[in-house]
Order: structure tokens, then C-alpha cells, then sequence
């Protein structure tokens, strides 16, 4: 038996070294950087409640390394491609996101860890989308982008060898790994060279910009690489004074006490020199982006949350209506802002730890944790919001282009096109909550409350 590296060591390597190339590459994304890393520190020391609960949850250690990019591609066979060389880093593909309904021409998925352990180690994820052409009205342009998509490989010889090899041995090994991780690269490295000339491109970004960008160039470019920070609110204020202008409004929830889900901005695309077949011309496609994260809610609470958001944006776009942050705040003054709230409430997920000892027979859980025998921390939210998904397309993609598309999800075609089926990331929220209860309750002795905490 050959000794491996393991996947989450390998997707470790690939991340920290796409961020050296983005960093390179995109030089707003170096200091977008270090600001987040001294807000995070500065928060971390004010808040010390903030940083034994992160700490003693095991979640410091992937603040640093935390972040997620994008792509875009063109084709089935690109994604399941795609699919399988993630999947050697140990990232698969969560959820489905249907932009159409955004007046986006993609539908998505985020490939990444699923399991406790690995998110632990590093979560770095990948929002994925795939380029509908079929809904494209012009059928003679969608027909000529696809003619173009199916004449590039985006995945190197090399790389491609090395998937093959990894699938069929069960992992790679140490040298094997950095040479893929070097030759994984190439596939969102940025290529300043189109691969249309400029009237080709020209039509392209007139049906839409989003397929001008998916189908000019070699390969998907990584469009931006997004870290995660504890004060957004902070970070959005302090981008100007470092030379960064950022969209006008955070994605997502408002500002609250606790934080749930995902709040997302971004800075405008940068306008880049390209070249079509030889001439002159610029292209927009990459951005900066943070996220402040915040606990994953379930069902129920993902409801309320789908409902204050639709009531949100629709008064917002009265006339007269208040700023977009005054209806967003009213609209969730009802949405409890408390962990312990929201989680008798059955609102949000959490991760049970023992963290002290009992002697007697409890009867709830919740007498298990006022006791403090029994901890509950909220559990980061991994994925994405299709809302503020569409919200930050958008906002790098010019508001000319938001045509309507009208809702059109197509789960099955993703699938068929991924080639397997996306998992449902609420059944992994779950499952890591009803586990790590089951487990807790063991250890203090109280087996006869799992029964009642699975019933519920
Ligand atoms: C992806 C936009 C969505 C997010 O964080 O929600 C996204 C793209 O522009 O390709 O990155
Ligand atoms: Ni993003």
C-alpha cells in the first residue's frame, strides 16, 4: 500500500497556492488580504468572549486560511472534469444555485469539504457555474460559442493523467500531489490572449458579458478569491482609505448580535488589456470579495430568513421607500438574535461538545447545557445565497446586463452534466449536528436522551 496524501492536505497546497497566483495577478486582492487579516485581529482582541468560543470550538486555526474563489465554465464535459479534480482535494459538490431567475444565464454549485475534520482543517470552496446556453435567444451565437467551448481543454495533459491515476489508486503521493496541485493551476490561471477575435467577443458581450467571459479565453479564470472576515461592517468601511471601492450594499442579512448565514461585498471588476487575435482591446472579469460567516439555519430558519429577504427587496424598490439598510434591519428586528434563541427554537444548526461532567440523570438537553455539562456552538454556514450570488454577478458585471431570464432551474441537466448528484448540504448540517449530540450525550452518560434529541 502506497502512502498517500491526504485529500484535505492537497486541497490545503492548492489553495495557498491559487491565492499566491490571484495575489499576483490581482494586486487589490494582496491588500484586500492584509486589511481582513487586522480587522479579524483587532476584532478578535476586543471581542476575548468572540475568541475563547472560536478557539475552544477549534475554528481559529481556519480563520487565516479561509477563503473561497469562483469560476465559470462552458461545458458538461468541463464540469465533470472539473468534478473530478476537485474531488482529488477532497471537494464536492453542494447544493444548487439557479441564477437564471437573477437574469444570470448559469446554474452553480460550490465544491467543497463536507466532512467535520476537513472543514476544520480548511474549507476553501469553489462556487462553480456552468453557462446555459440554451438560454440564449440569439440560437446562431449560442450555437458558435459552443463550436468555440468544445475546440479548448481547460485541464492540463498533466493534470488530467494525474486524476486518472488518483481515481484509479485510491489517492496520490507526496510528489505526486505537488505536481498536481502546480499543474492544477494552469486551468484558472488568467490568460491576457483571447481566443475570439474582436467581433466574435463583441456579440458575445452584447447576448451577455457573462458569456463574452466564459467563452473568449482558454481556460476558467478565477474571477475572484473571497476571505473571511469576523467585522465586515468594518472592513467595508476601511476599504476606500486602502485604495478599494466596494459595491454600494452588503449582501445577505443585516447587521446583528449574531450572525447567521453569509454577508457578502465586493469591489468592482478591474478593466483589463486583452488581446483578440492580435488587436488592442480590455476585458472585465475579476474582482475582489469578503464574506463575513455567520451559523448555518435550518430549514425553518432558512424560511424566515427567504421571506424577510423577498419582503425586504420588494419595499426597498417603492418609491420613497427608506434606505435598502433601514428596511433590511426592520424586516429582521423579528428574527431572534440569540445562539441559545435560535436554537430552541429548532432555527438554526449547532455542534454539541461535552464540556464538563454530571452525575445525575438529566432530563432535557437544555438542562445539560445550563448546567454547562454540554455546549452548543453554532455551525458555520459553508455554502452560498443564491440572492446575494446573483447580487455580487451583478455587481461586476454592469446593471445593463441584468435581462430577465425568468426562473428556469434545471437540477437535472447539472447533474447529468457534473455527472453525479450535489449533496444536500442542509442533510450535512444535520447529520454533523444529530452526530456530534449522539456523541456528546454517550460521553456524559445520558444515552437515554438521544432518543428524544433525534425525535426532535
Ligand atoms: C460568482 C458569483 C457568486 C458568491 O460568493 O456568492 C459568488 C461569479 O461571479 O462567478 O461568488
Ligand atoms: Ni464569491
Amino acid at each position: 500500500m502506497q502512502d498517500f496524501s491526504a485529500p484535505d492536505d492537497i486541497r490545503s497546497l492548492f489553495s495557498q497556492a491559487m491565492s499566491e497566483m490571484y495575489r499576483k495577478e490581482v494586486p487589490q486582492y494582496g491588500t484586500l488580504m492584509d486589511l481582513v487579516r487586522d480587522v479579524n485581529a483587532a476584532t478578535l482582541k476586543a471581542d476575548p468572549e468572540l475568541n475563547a468560543r472560536l478557539d475552544a470550538a477549534g475554528e481559529l486555526g481556519r480563520l487565516d486560511v479561509e477563503r473561497h474563489g469562483a469560476i465559470r465554465l462552458g461545458t458538461a464535459e468541463e464540469l465533470s472534469m472539473i468534478r473530478r479534480m476537485f474531488a482529488v482535494m477532497g471537494m464536492l459538490p453542494v447544493g444548487y444555485y439557479d441564477l437564471s431567475v437573477a437574469g444570470i444565464p448559469v446554474h452553480s454549485t460550490a465544491f467543497r469539504p463536507v466532512e467535520d475534520a476537513a472543514l476544520k482543517q480548511n474549507p476553501f470552496r469553489v462556487f462553480t457555474s456552468l453557462l446555459r446556453l440554451d438560454l440564449v435567444e440569439d440560437r446562431d451565437l449560442a450555437a458558435k460559442a459552443e463550436n468555440i467551448l468544445t475546440l479548448r481543454q481547460i485541464v492540463t495533459d498533466e493534470a488530467k493523467a494525474l486524476i486518472e491515476l488518483s481515481e484509479a489508486q485510491g489517492g496520490l503521493t507526496k510528489e505526486q500531489a505537488h505536481t498536481f496541485v502546480h499543474e492544477a493551476l494552469e486551468t484558472f490561471r488568467w490568460h491576457s490572449e483571447a481566443t475570439v477575435c474582436t467581433q466574435t467577443y463583441n456579440a458575445l458581450v452584447d447576448a451577455h458579458r457573462l458569456i463574452a467571459d466564459v467563452v473568449s479565453f482558454k481556460g476558467p479564470h478565477i474571477n475572484h478569491l473571497t476571505p473571511r472576515t469576523l467585522n465586515i461592517d468594518a472592513v467595508q468601511a476601511k476599504m476606500p482609505s486602502y485604495g478599494i471601492t466596494p459595491k454600494a450594499v452588503i449582501e445577505g442579512p443585516p447587521r446583528r448580535e449574531t450572525d447567521i448565514l453569509l454577508r457578502q461585498t465586493s469591489f468592482k471588476a478591474l478593466e483589463e488589456t486583452v488581446v483578440f487575435h492580435g488587436e488592442t482591446g480590455s476585458h472585465t472579469a475579476r474582482f475582489g470579495e469578503i464574506e463575513q460567516r455567520g451559523v448555518a439555519l435550518t430549514p425553518a430558519g432558512r424560511a424566515l430568513y427567504d421571506a424577510a429577504l423577498t419582503n425586504a427587496r420588494h419595499t426597498a424598490a417603492q418609491a420613497d421607500a427608506p434606505t435598502y439598510e433601514t428596511v433590511l434591519e426592520a424586516e429582521f428586528s423579528s428574527f431572534p438574535d440569540d445562539l441559545d434563541c435560535l436554537r430552541r427554537d429548532g432555527l438554526a444548526f449547532f455542534r454539541y461538545r461535552v464540556s464538563g461532567t454530571v452525575n445525575h440523570k438529566a432530563t432535557t438537553i437544555d438542562d445539560l447545557i445550563a448546567t454547562g455539562a454540554l455546549v452548543a456552538d453554532p455551525q458555520v454556514y459553508e455554502d452560498f445565497l443564491p440572492v446575494s450570488a446573483a447580487g455580487i454577478f451583478q455587481s461586476n458585471l454592469g446593471a445593463e446586463d441584468q435581462s430577465n431570464y425568468r426562473a428556469n432551474a434545471n437540477q437535472d441537466a447539472f447533474e447529468a452534466a457534473l455527472g453525479v448528484s450535489v449533496i444536500d448540504e442542509m442533510a450535512l448540517y444535520a447529520d454533523i449536528q444529530s452526530a456530534s449530540l449522539t456523541a456528546a450525550l454517550t460521553a456524559l452518560g445520558q444515552d437515554h436522551l438521544v432518543e428524544t434529541s433525534q425525535a426532535g
